[in-house]
């Protein structure tokens, strides 16, 4: 089988089996969003999609369809049961839909999931070229993105999240929330309808993984000891307009929608409802106020008729054969307590349509009822708008849908408010034709202009920025790291008589931690530092922003260790032999050290993730694991208790702390102060953050300067993740032990 480098996995195949003249079996392209969607890349691109065909129990081989591969997994009827009518539409869409029916949360569903979303993971793992890219999409392949990146590192990795994540109050219900979290975060990038839905997502990781969240990246780290970003960021999905316009200005479909009226006995109003029929779309709600609107006799069926398509879905689900039940119900009560001979309450038609149908349906109702208790998106609001090429018509759309975030000027309702949502009908019923035209041109423009093509562009697009392989060719640019020039200048200091090696710890030897008192160095790492301090003319010292009492107890740093440390940025010293060299204080600054830590801890220590650090000589303020509001809010707290009682303390910031000190030293002095004592011919300093670099900016000709991971800097040499870091020092070990040979 040829391997692909663009592939889509979903739960379906974009195809329906049918039966063609000959009776032999046939398979037609259902014309769904996703497939209008993806049709222009797939054409462009060499495409593959991984789906199952909707048939249980059916194995079949890779077969094309115009011009893409499509890819069946099979699944068994007790797959089927249990993954996919159980934990996937049992589970996760009530959940993920606010709770609005009650989710079922059974192991064996569970562990069927695991098992489903393995074989579509190995299926992509199969399909894909090297260095290819597969798009995963919606909520029943979540653990995907996590496999297929344990099975193939080398993948581009993308995820759509198509219906609503829910608020981490009714998230943290799900006993497998973790699973979930880490399954989606094996994406390079995971896409949501509404910015909501992202945040609610970010929030989650916070809270169950404690990985840092920072604007729309989130640090995930790997088993390797690496981290990597993921980018998690709303791409509100759209439709194909210009195809619903062709529809709408067709001649037989505009006499089609004549001819529905006729039909319906040319009511002056008619309603409309288009929805799967699911319990999400508040299809009770709607026919709850047109029934009392009817019986109190605010309208009547001589004049108003609404049309219910509700397409069939999920029959095999004991919520929805229940909720068909009562809608059905419903509809035969209003029916038969207010049909006339020649007028009907309700035409409802539990039935799905071609789509030319729909848009005479679209272009016959005078009032789109959306009114859902929650969507991801909506398309029916969209394709309601846009099919509208007479710039008539009104739409009541649901402010719990995602559209309403995008359509300000339709007439917004909360459904579970069944007063106001007569009142909004009413109010439709009786809209002049300039006020329609207004509301539905603006509307119209914003569907327009953001069609679903651009919807999968953006997306990709953000996939293909924001892919680790790129990001790293990206800081090549800035200073040359190739394994040449880096070797180069490490013989270069390793020549050196008396080499003086100081390294920032946190970040530099060390994973950065959410608990900071946590970090430790990399076993690679410490292994390196104790080859070199073990060696003649090779003086080690750590220099670090942390208090000396800290630096020791990370550093795991013994009283007879041979290393050198330098705290608080230079304003304590440990000297092996010696152990710690007495501080300067006066006994002023201690005293209001104290008294703004324990200020600063009652105004910002309630925050969730900031954490105030109580410092030799002032305090830090951590929000690695803070939402960015909360992180701000702390730091502008800080800033302005430090300007208004300590204006003369020092400021600094790292990676998502920012220090106040009263001590003015940085790592240059230290560095200063260090080469002096144990007269050194040159140095080598490595570290990873902003405070570091003040000692790489004071480095001269004959020293060395590394900066670990991204960001603007002085020194002349760049690598990518502690690992390389350790991978250099233990080079250096060896050049300098062969240098004494
Ligand atoms: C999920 C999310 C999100 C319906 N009946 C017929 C028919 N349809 C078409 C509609 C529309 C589509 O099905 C339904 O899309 P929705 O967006 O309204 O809702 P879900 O099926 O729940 O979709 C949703 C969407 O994914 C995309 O990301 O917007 O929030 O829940 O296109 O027109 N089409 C035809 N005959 C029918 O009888 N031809």
């Amino acid at each position: 089988m040829d391997k692909a480098e663009f592939v889509v996995v979903a739960n379906r195949l974009p195809v329906d089996r049918t039966t063609d003249a000959n009776g032999e079996d046939a398979w037609r392209v259902s014309p769904g969003g996703l497939v209008t969607a993806l049709e222009p890349v797939m054409r462009k691109a060499d495409g593959a999609w991984v789906g199952w065909a909707g048939q249980p129990d059916v194995e079949q081989e890779p077969f094309e369809v115009d011009g893409t591969l499509l890819i069946p997994v099979t699944l068994s009827a007790e797959d089927v049961e249990q993954y996919y009518e159980g934990f996937s539409n049992d589970t996760i869409w009530p959940l993920y839909h606010d709770v609005i029916a009650e989710p079922r949360y059974r192991r064996l569903w569970w562990d069927a999931y695991v098992r489903v979303n393995r074989r579509f993971a190995e299926a992509a793992a199969e399909a894909a070229e090297d260095g290819g890219t597969v798009w995963v999409q919606d909520y029943q392949l979540q653990l995907v993105p996590r496999m297929l990146r344990d099975l193939r590192p080398d993948l581009v990795i993308g995820y759509f999240h198509h219906i609503p994540f829910p608020a981490y109050g009714l998230y943290s219900q799900l006993p497998w929330r973790r699973q979930v979290l880490e399954g989606l975060l094996g994406a390079d990038v995971v896409g949501f309808q509404r910015v909501a839905d992202a945040g609610n997502f970010a929030r989650a990781v916070r809270r169950q993984l404690r990985y840092e969240t920072k604007a729309s990246g989130i640090t995930v780290p790997e088993a390797d000891g690496t981290t990597r970003i993921s980018l998690a960021k709303a791409f509100p999905i759209s439709i194909d307009s210009s195809s619903y316009i062709e529809l709408a200005r067709r001649p037989d479909v505009q006499e089609r929608a004549r001819q529905i009226r006729e039909s319906l006995g040319n009511p002056k109003r008619i309603f409309l409802g288009v929805d799967r029929l699911d319990y999400t779309k508040g299809i009770r709600h709607r026919l709850k106020a047109y029934g009392e609107l009817l019986t109190e006799g605010r309208l009547s069926v001589d004049d108003v008729t609404l049309v219910q398509v509700a397409s069939p879905s999920r029959e095999r689900v004991a919520a929805y054969i229940q909720l068909r039940d009562e809608i059905e119900l419903t509809v035969g009560r209003t029916n038969g307590d207010f049909d006339t001979m020649g007028h009907t309450a309700i035409r409802y038609l539990h039935q799905a349509y071609p789509r030319e149908e729909m848009v005479a349906l679209f272009l016959a109702a005078d009032v789109m009822l959306v009114t859902a208790l929650r969507d991801g998106m909506n398309l029916v609001a969209k394709e309601y708008v846009a099919s509208r090429v007479d710039n008539r018509g009104v739409l009541i759309l649901s402010e719990f849908a995602g559209a309403a975030d995008e359509l300000g000027t339709a007439l917004r309702v909360n459904p579970h408010d069944i007063e106001g949502l007569k009142e909004t009908m009413m109010r439709a019923v009786e809209m002049t034709a300039g006020e329609q035209g207004r509301r539905m041109r603006a509307a119209r423009r914003r569907v327009l202009e953001h069609s679903v093509e651009d919807w999968s562009r953006e997306f990709l697009e953000a996939l293909d920025r924001f892919h680790p392989r790129r990001r790293v060719s990206d800081a090549r640019k800035h200073v040359k790291i190739d394994d040449q020039a880096l070797r180069h200048a490490l013989g270069r200091v390793a020549a050196s008589d008396r080499l003086l090696v100081a390294l920032d710890f946190d970040g530099t030897l060390a994973p950065l931690e959410d608990e900071p008192m946590k970090a430790r160095a990399l076993p690679v790492a410490a292994a390196a530092v104790a080859a070199l301090a073990a060696l003649q003319d090779t003086p080690v010292a750590f220099v670090s922003g942390r208090s000396l009492h800290d630096l020791r107890e990370i550093a795991e740093h013994a009283d007879d260790a041979q290393i050198f440390l330098a705290g608080s940025h230079g304003a304590e010293f440990w000297v092996p032999g010696e152990g710690a060299l007495e501080t300067d204080d006066d006994e002023i600054a201690p005293a209001l050290r104290d008294e703004l830590r324990d200020e600063m801890t009652a105004q910002v220590g309630d925050l969730e993730g900031v954490w105030v650090e109580p410092k030799t000589f002032g305090f830090g303020i951590h929000t690695r694991v803070a939402s960015a509001e909360d992180a701000q809010t702390a730091r502008d707290a800080a800033d302005r208790l430090v300007q208004e009682r300590a204006p003369h303390w020092r400021r600094r910031t790292g990676h998502n702390i920012v220090e106040y000190s009263f001590r003015h030293e940085g790592k240059d002095s230290a560095l200063a102060a260090l080469r002096k004592r144990l007269g050194a011919t040159a140095v080598l300093f490595a570290g990873d953050d902003v405070t570091d670099e003040d000692a790489l900016a004071s480095l001269g000709p004959d020293d060395l300067g590394i900066r670990v991971g991204e960001g603007e800097t002085a020194a002349s040499v760049r690598v990518g993740s502690i690992q390389e870091l350790a991978a250099a020092l233990s080079m250096l070990a060896r050049m300098r032990a062969d240098r004494r040979e």
